[in-house]
């Protein structure tokens, strides 16, 4: 059974300046137990190693890696699942090349969007930008914390992610307007060296 943590990290090579791998070293070290590996600059063999070299990480620790983007990639490497966009294989073909085990999580950014993923085959439904974010390239608009609390209803029992701008200091908020789960990118990367503290600090924040 697919369990999302309260916290839900995402990697960036821009952002930390450390390979996949590295990251996923950094973050399990924080207490993570489910991570995404999102790039979207590396060509897809460069991307395809760096997610081996970062699987082999993740499974030796018992955490879940999720592959944004490329079905194909999860597919190659039997990572635990794939995050889809908007513009990506639809999720039924997703479903049907990774089979009924794999966790398929798909973005959306408002009410339409939110309500047609809610009636497909997807373990949890992102939702965002909630807050300014810088990491995005061509972000769609900010959602705000009242439109997190209408997708909360509109999506009913399927595990949500609140994405975009979440930091340590608005995680409770997004988690108070009813997301499940809080992914970040740059609040927890920015300084590589802090990966791990980061992590356990938004982590803690769950916990009050
Ligand atoms: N989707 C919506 S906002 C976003 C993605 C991938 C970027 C989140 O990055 P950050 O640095 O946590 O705002
Ligand atoms: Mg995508």
């Amino acid at each position: 059974m697919f369990h999302l943590p309260r916290v839900y990290p995402i990697t960036d090579t821009d952002r930390s300046g450390l390979s996949h791998a590295e990251q996923v070293h950094r973050l399990i070290g924080g207490g993570a137990t489910l991570i995404q590996l999102r790039d979207k600059h590396a060509a897809p063999r460069d991307f395809y190693r760096q997610a081996e070299a970062a699987l082999r990480i993740a499974r030796k620790h018992n955490v879940g890696l999720i592959i944004n983007d490329r079905v194909d990639i999860a597919l190659a490497l039997g990572a635990d699942g794939v995050h889809l966009g908007q513009s990506d294989l639809p999720v039924a073909a997703a479903r049907r090349l990774l089979g009924d085990r794999a966790v398929v999580g798909i973005s959306t950014h408002d009410f339409a969007q939110a309500e047609v993923a809610a009636n497909m085959p997807v373990d949890y439904v992102a939702f965002g930008p909630i807050f300014n974010t810088s990491t995005k390239e061509n972000p769609e608009p900010i959602t705000g914390l009242d439109a997190l609390r209408a997708v909360r209803a509109i999506v009913g029992a399927l595990p949500l992610v609140a994405i975009g701008g979440v930091t340590l200091a608005n995680t409770h908020q997004a988690w108070d307007a009813g997301a499940d789960a809080v992914s970040s990118i740059a609040a927890l990367l920015c300084d590589p060296s802090r990966i791990p503290e980061n992590l356990r600090q938004m982590l803690g924040k769950a916990r009050h």
